[in-house]
C-alpha cells in the first residue's frame, strides 16, 4: 500500500517539529509515512529511501533536519521526487545553520526550502498538499476550504489580551 508523502527527519528530536507537517496532512486526508532517515547516522537508509522513492509511488518528500542539515539536499540528489526542506530550529544557532545548510543548493538539484521551525513544517504540509492538488480536484477543494477557514478565523480588529 503506497502513500503519497514521505516525511523524513534526521532524528527523533526533529519529530516535535515535523509532526506539524503530519498534522496538516492528517487534516487534509493525505496519506503519508514518517521515518527517521539521517544523512550522517544512517546514510545507507537515506540511499535506499531515495533510490526506491519513485517506484514506491511517493509523490512528495518532506525532509526536516537541524544543524548540519544535509538530509533534504542529499535526498534531492538521489531522487526526482520533489523534496520540501524544513530547517529545524537548533539551540546553538537558532536554526540559521539548518536554513543555510538546506537552502543554498547547487543548480540541478532543488530543494523547496521552508521557514525555520514549526511554521515551516506546517507550510511544508500545505506545500505538499498544493502539489498533489494539481492532479486531485477533491484535495484541491479541501485545501481551498482549509485556506478559507484560516482567513475567516482572523479578526479584523485587535483586542487587549
Ligand atoms: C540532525 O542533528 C538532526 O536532524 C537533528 O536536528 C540534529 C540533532 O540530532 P540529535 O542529536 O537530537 O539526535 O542530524
Amino acid at each position: 500500500m503506497s502513500v503519497d508523502v514521505g516525511i523524513i527527519m534526521g532524528s527523533q528530536s526533529d519529530w516535535a517539529t515535523m509532526r506539524e507537517a503530519a498534522a496538516i496532512l492528517d487534516e487534509l486526508g493525505i496519506s503519508y509515512e514518517a521515518k527517521i532517515v539521517s544523512a550522517h547516522r544512517t546514510p545507507d537508509r537515506l540511499w535506499t529511501y531515495g533510490k526506491t522513492a519513485v517506484d514506491r509511488g511517493l509523490k512528495v518528500i518532506i525532509a526536516g533536519a537541524g544543524g548540519a542539515a544535509h538530509l533534504p539536499g542529499m535526498m534531492a540528489s538521489k531522487t526526482r521526487v520533489p523534496v520540501i526542506g524544513v530547517p529545524v530550529q537548533t539551540k546553538a544557532l537558532s536554526g540559521v545553520d539548518s536554513l543555510y545548510s538546506i537552502v543554498q543548493m547547487p543548480k540541478g538539484f532543488p530543494v523547496a526550502t521552508m521557514a525555520i521551525g514549526a511554521a515551516g513544517a506546517a507550510n511544508a504540509g500545505l506545500m505538499a498538499a498544493g502539489i498533489l492538488a494539481v492532479s486531485d480536484a477533491a484535495l484541491g477543494a479541501r485545501l481551498d476550504a482549509w485556506r478559507d477557514a484560516l482567513s475567516a478565523s482572523i479578526p479584523e480588529e485587535p483586542k487587549d489580551e
